[in-house]
């Protein structure tokens, strides 16, 4: 970790298959904070299939990392040529089948890492994914070596009464000295990466359910004593997933136990463990009190992302880690089908087939939205990679948006091109073929392609181009011949270094369209060549050129063109839409997506003329048209109130600020806010109305629709505390404050007091409420990570710069930067979710983060290269704040240790 020298780049195109194959594994842990021995015994044989050359060595290479050796053996003789390095250990003189022991001991206690073997709350835990295995014994710690595991535990009874590894218990039972032992075993070859135990005082609900072939499974989620109140909606959502996933895919739970354990102290979401999955409390442990609706869908779509893991990414696994999104941007596709199909009501008895279109769709808006955040900034940056990179230092650092969420809309496409059938063809085709091996994305590609008698070769540079495309579209209507002529073109924009740098040639796009009529219809679809139009009023054009033209004939009027549905692919639409079209379709579009889309675009073209506007010191002014086409969605009782809350909510100041030809945060922040309080003003009596019709009265329910009508109400409190005159908005909001059954409205009402303060009103009435909200769940970790969130967020006055709270906040004894959840409600939610405040002129917030990632790199490089990630735009912003941002990185650049934070900073200086 602690390199000076230059890491090295590990690189796609050197893959050679390992040198010798583990087929089981035996490991025996003695667990002690400080000390821990582990004895691994391994049986090894040479790979039939590794390269030539590899067949004549007669040493063993195995990595390892921070571990302190004790002894060898081969087939059970003492071994005395191995030699123990900074990488690992080298076994000479190896036979071409043997058994190995390695005895080594490691310090949970000290390992602040959290990846390997841990010590939170005085518990163990582990973390493997992608390199920990080898900070647990020396080990060929890749994705292709599959093994069989049995584990041995052996710990103090008292401090560890609970003992979980990996599949099946064999046995348990006392020893000597107040100690006990379990042992496990795991029927499933699998890679080490896989690997999990959990030791400690730990209790479980627990459940059985049967599969769908009639098996008895246990399911168990285990949390420390006080928090199993607050399990029940995890063990829900595993069910749920377990039946999802027997029903869409036909893939049954493989194991007779299956087991969720909560860790406060984590690095990310949560991790699939074979039949262990760990899990950061953030996303298990839930009851209305503390949790929000967003904690509680969140909760739902992480569990089964986990569970779904299961056979995306355990059963068939990635042959090297280039491969990651073979199973990531898989499994976020399942993940997204499940939230969206449990949204749709498909839990529920009576559920329609293919459950509520409208459902679906708010689902939808919410991941495109993420991904066009994150995910096109990222491509856009120093990081931009391929779906399938092609070269990496750190692998931590590719568990990226492009992996995840691009990835999965790679994945998508392939179902929007073949239907969900011809999609679920291809998934068990895949599984048929690779069922317990480690494959690659192209092995998926190929599957997907056999099973739909489709030639897939030109979709590969999906995985392989970098950048994100641009589409631009024209039209032409011809009233005579009654043809309309949409011409696309694919390219990439100016921004787009990487991807201009590995064009590879045109993309199979699947692009979905529909016509739109005067009177808010949808026309019928005939495209020329065609006997008859198809029933469907949206087609999905294969654009496979870098420029095409679809003419569609007998068209009766000029249409209004609907382009990319329910976003068929992750690219950027241009065309030239007016204002009036734009509020048209924002009215009309029978594609929920679009219509969203529709706001989303007037909005954005609004606020970026007010950015520009503010950044030159021009007055700003706003169009009434916006407002009025705004205030018919807010009040469409046709729509849901969680499309209309997605409809009402404005592009974030980040995705704004990535549009300009120059980010200026303060600009942008000006011009979000002057319309936000355009809107707040002019429609004052839409929201109060609002606000009073969508209360949830009774107990607390985490249903969609209850959720949809908080979202909404919550909104327009939100727009309520942007009044000139914030006495209503304070006087609802203390009072939602102080009644409310549920954290929804606690936090929402806390945050609007917080809003309402910041323009001058109601200072005492936020302290008041901020320290009832500490006091109240002083106990409850996750909840007090909201209360530094909710502040670091906030604001903020010249008077009062978040910067001083935020910096204050770090000395509360409530803060720990060891704890990654923690850091990240305070300092993460500063530098990367308040970028008005953070990109304060006088470059504190830029020194503020320079020395959390130089203090967090000494701790948890994973944890400090993402913090690190927040300043990697920096080239494009104006250039007084470019100019700091530089200086910050070269600081920090000079002083960082670990290869994770080390790759971040020198790309983006690079
Ligand atoms: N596979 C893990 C992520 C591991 C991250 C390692 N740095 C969780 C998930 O994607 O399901
Ligand atoms: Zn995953």
């Amino acid at each position: 970790m602690a390199d000076t020298a230059t890491p090295p780049v590990i690189r796609r195109a050197d893959y050679t298959a390992p040198a010798f194959l583990i087929d089981t594994v035996a490991l025996e842990f003695d667990l002690a904070p400080e000390r821990t021995t582990i004895r691994n015994t391994m049986r090894l044989r040479r790979n039939p299939d590794a390269a030539s050359n590899a067949v004549r060595e007669t040493h063993l290479e195995l990595m390892g990392e921070q571990l302190d050796f004790v002894s060898a053996a081969i087939d059970g003789k003492p071994h005395a040529a191995v030699r123990v390095h900074e990488h690992g250990l080298t076994v000479e003189n190896v036979p071409d089948a043997f058994e190995l022991t390695l005895v080594g001991t490691c310090n949970p206690a000290e390992n602040t890492t959290l990846s390997g073997l841990y010590v939170s709350s005085g518990n163990f835990f582990t973390q493997c994914e992608a390199e920990g295995f080898r900070r647990i014994t020396w080990f060929l710690d890749r994705p292709d070596v599959m093994a069989t595991y049995t584990v041995t535990l052996r710990a103090d009874k008292d401090a560890y009464p609970v003992l979980l590894s990996n599949g099946n218990l064999l046995e348990q039972g006392d020893l000597p000295d107040g100690r006990h032992f379990a042992r496990w075993e795991d029927p499933f070859r699998k890679p080490s990466y896989l690997f999990a135990l959990v030791a400690g005082k730990l209790v479980a609900l627990e459940e059985r359910v049967t599969s769908g072939s009639g098996k008895e499974k246990l399911l168990q989620v285990w949390v420390e004593p006080h928090d199993l109140d607050k399990t029940r909606h995890a063990m829900d959502s595993l069910i749920h997933s377990i039946r999802w996933d027997e029903r869409r895919f036909g893939l049954e739970l493989d194991l007779d136990r299956f087991m969720i354990v909560a860790v406060s102290d984590f690095n990310m979401g949560a991790m699939e463990n074979k039949g262990l999955n760990i899990f950061n409390t953030k996303y298990v442990l839930a009851n209305p009190e503390t949790a929000t609706d967003t904690d509680f869908a969140n909760i739902e779509a992480v569990v089964g992302h986990e569970y779904f893991h299961n056979w995306t990414g355990n059963r068939v696994t990635c042959r090297d880690w280039f491969q990651l999104s073979l199973k990531e941007g898989l499994t976020v596709f399942r993940d997204q089908e499940f939230s969206a199909d449990m949204a749709a009501g498909a839990h529920q008895q009576n559920s329609k087939n293919g459950g509520d279109e409208a459902a679906r769709a708010t689902k939808r808006i919410e991941d495109v939205r993420v991904l066009r955040q994150m995910q096109f900034a990222e491509d856009a940056g120093p990081m931009a990679h391929p779906v399938r990179p092609e070269s990496y230092v750190e692998i931590n650092n590719f568990y990226t948006m492009t992996v995840y969420e691009k990835g999965s809309e790679v994945v998508r496409m392939y179902q929007t091109l073949f239907g969900r059938d011809g999609f679920r063809r291809g998934m068990d085709l895949y599984f048929k073929r690779h069922d317990g091996h480690a494959v690659t994305c192209d092995d998926f590609r190929m599957a997907m392609a056999d099973a739909n008698g489709r030639d897939l070769a030109q979709f590969e540079r999906w995985y392989s181009q970098a950048g994100t495309p641009r589409v631009t579209v024209s039209t032409a209507y011809d009233a005579a011949q009654r043809r309309y002529r949409v011409t696309l073109k694919q390219g990439y924009g100016e921004s787009s270094q990487a991807a201009r740098e590995t064009q590879k040639g045109p993309l199979l796009i699947p692009f979905a369209i529909g016509l739109i009529g005067a009177d808010g219809k949808d026309l019928p679809l005939r495209l020329e060549g065609e006997a008859q139009a198809p029933a469907a009023t949206t087609r999905v054009l294969e654009f496979t050129d870098s420029e095409q033209t679809f003419t569609f004939v007998d068209v009766a009027e000029k249409p209004l063109p609907s382009l990319l549905r329910n976003f068929s692919a992750p690219v950027i639409v241009e065309y030239d839409y007016s204002g009036d079209e734009l509020a048209f379709l924002l009215a009309h579009d029978s594609d929920p997506f679009n219509r969203w889309e529709a706001g989303q675009r007037l909005a954005t073209r609004e606020l970026l003329t007010l950015a520009d506007h503010a950044a030159n010191g021009k007055p700003l002014q706003l169009d009434d048209a916006v407002v009025s086409a705004f205030a018919r969605v807010l009040n469409d009782a046709t729509l849901s109130p969680a499309f209309r809350e997605l409809a009402l909510m404005l592009p974030s100041e980040a995705y704004l600020a990535e549009q300009m030809d120059e980010s200026n945060p303060a600009a942008v922040h000006r011009a979000r806010q002057f319309l936000r309080q355009r809107l707040a003003n002019a429609l004052k009596r839409d929201w109060l109305a609002i606000y009073d019709k969508h209360q949830t009265p009774g107990a607390y329910q985490a249903t969609p629709e209850d959720a949809g009508r908080r979202g909404l109400k919550n909104l327009a409190l939100a727009y309520l505390a942007e009044l000139d005159d914030t006495s209503d908005a304070v006087r609802l909001a203390s009072a939602q404050y102080a009644s409310a059954n549920n954290m929804t409205d606690r936090a929402a009402a806390l945050s609007a007091l917080l809003t309402a303060a910041a323009s001058g009103t109601g200072a005492g009435d936020a302290q008041h409420a901020l320290d009832d909200f500490y006091r109240r769940f002083e106990k409850e970790p996750l909840v007090i990570d909201k209360w530094f969130a909710l502040q670091a967020t906030q604001r903020g006055t010249p008077q009062r710069p978040v910067i001083d709270i935020v910096r204050r906040l770090m000395t509360h004894p409530a803060f720990n930067l060891k704890n990654p959840n923690r850091a990240r409600s305070l300092i993460f939610s500063f530098c990367g979710a308040n970028p008005a405040q953070f990109h304060a002129e006088d470059g504190s917030g830029y020194a503020f983060w320079a020395e959390q990632v130089i203090a967090l790199d000494a701790l948890n490089p994973q944890v400090a290269a993402r913090l690190a990630r927040t300043l990697e735009l920096w080239r494009r912003f104006t250039p007084a704040l470019r100019e700091q941002m530089r200086r910050a990185l070269e600081k920090v650049t000079a002083q960082v240790k670990s290869r994770d934070v080390r790759e971040i900073v020198e790309k983006a200086l690079g």
